[in-house]
């Protein structure tokens, strides 16, 4: 199977469709906001990994046009929820350290919002430690897509490194607590402490936090009784079809 050549295919193809997991208060239950997640199912090798073709589509630079289609996609499913009356506070769209680095990257999302009649508010960036290398020209993107209003999240927080003098600089809201701390939050006591730091860091500089990889009752509780509230994780929902998302909508707690 020829990846690059298969993607490349994919997007007029219409093989590509974003799916979406819930982001949920562990409080209610309820959903308050949803991660668009990438998905190819090629018409002859069927589902195919993101894990296997987003690193693809990196090398390639395909990221590009991929990632435009992602944010217009996400922008407008969104404003269409909205239009119907469905309650969220926001959605969350991945970005490539590549897409990141290219100078009109706060243009592009500017116009995606524009076309979807889309809040900036409304849409969160979900940005890996990676994304953060070449300091100057990163921290300005940033401090732009700042400007425009949409949110910024530091997604598998604590796997890279990013210094927190660097954390400290950054126009961020939010950290994303990486799953592989959760993972042994009940058995393991380095995670538990490290958990525990990310989440007081965050109170401290004034950052909402999320914990990613949720699967059980037991990590919940630890979690809850360490100030963090926001959760995502197979306990809740894995990623699926919009369609499938609406009935979190208007869930009953
Ligand atoms: O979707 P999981 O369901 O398997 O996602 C695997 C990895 O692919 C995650 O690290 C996720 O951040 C990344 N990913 C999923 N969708 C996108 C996307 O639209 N853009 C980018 N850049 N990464 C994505
Ligand atoms: O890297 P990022 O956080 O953007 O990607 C989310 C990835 O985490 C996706 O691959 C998604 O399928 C996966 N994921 C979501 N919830 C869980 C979970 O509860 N457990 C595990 N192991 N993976 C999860
Ligand atoms: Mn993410
Ligand atoms: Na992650």
């Amino acid at each position: 199977l020829q990846i690059e050549q298969g993607l490349r295919r994919a997007l007029a193809a219409q093989e590509l469709r974003l799916h979406w997991q819930p982001l949920v208060s562990m409080r209610d239950g309820r959903l308050r906001a949803a991660e668009a997640l990438l998905r190819w199912t090629h018409a002859e090798h069927g589902p195919i990994a993101p894990e296997r073709f987003i690193p693809v589509a990196e090398e390639s630079g395909l990221i590009d046009a991929i990632g435009d289609w992602v944010l217009q996609q996400a922008c407008g499913q969104a404003a269409r929820w909205l239009q119907a009356g469905c309650h969220f506070e926001r959605v969350a769209v991945n970005v490539s350290p590549r897409q990141l680095q290219h100078e009109g990257f706060a243009q592009r999302v500017d116009a995606a919002l524009r076309q979807a009649r889309l809040a900036p508010e409304k849409l969160e960036l979900e940005l890996t430690e990676s994304c953060l290398q070449n300091g100057d020209s990163v921290l300005r993107a940033l401090h732009g897509l700042r400007a425009l209003g949409v949110q910024l999240a530091l997604d598998d927080f604590g796997t890279g490194f990013s210094s927190l003098s660097m954390l400290k600089m950054l126009p961020i809201n939010r950290l994303k607590i990486d799953r592989s701390f959760v993972r042994d939050l009940a058995r393991d006591p380095n995670d538990l402490a490290i958990a525990r730091a990310i989440a007081a860091l965050a109170g401290t500089m004034d950052l909402a936090v999320t914990a990613e990889g949720v699967e059980s009752a037991e990590q919940r509780e630890l979690l809850l009784a360490m100030g963090v509230q926001e959760a995502q994780g197979w306990l809740y929902s894995p990623a699926v079809s919009a369609q499938e998302l609406a009935t979190w909508f208007n869930k009953p707690a």
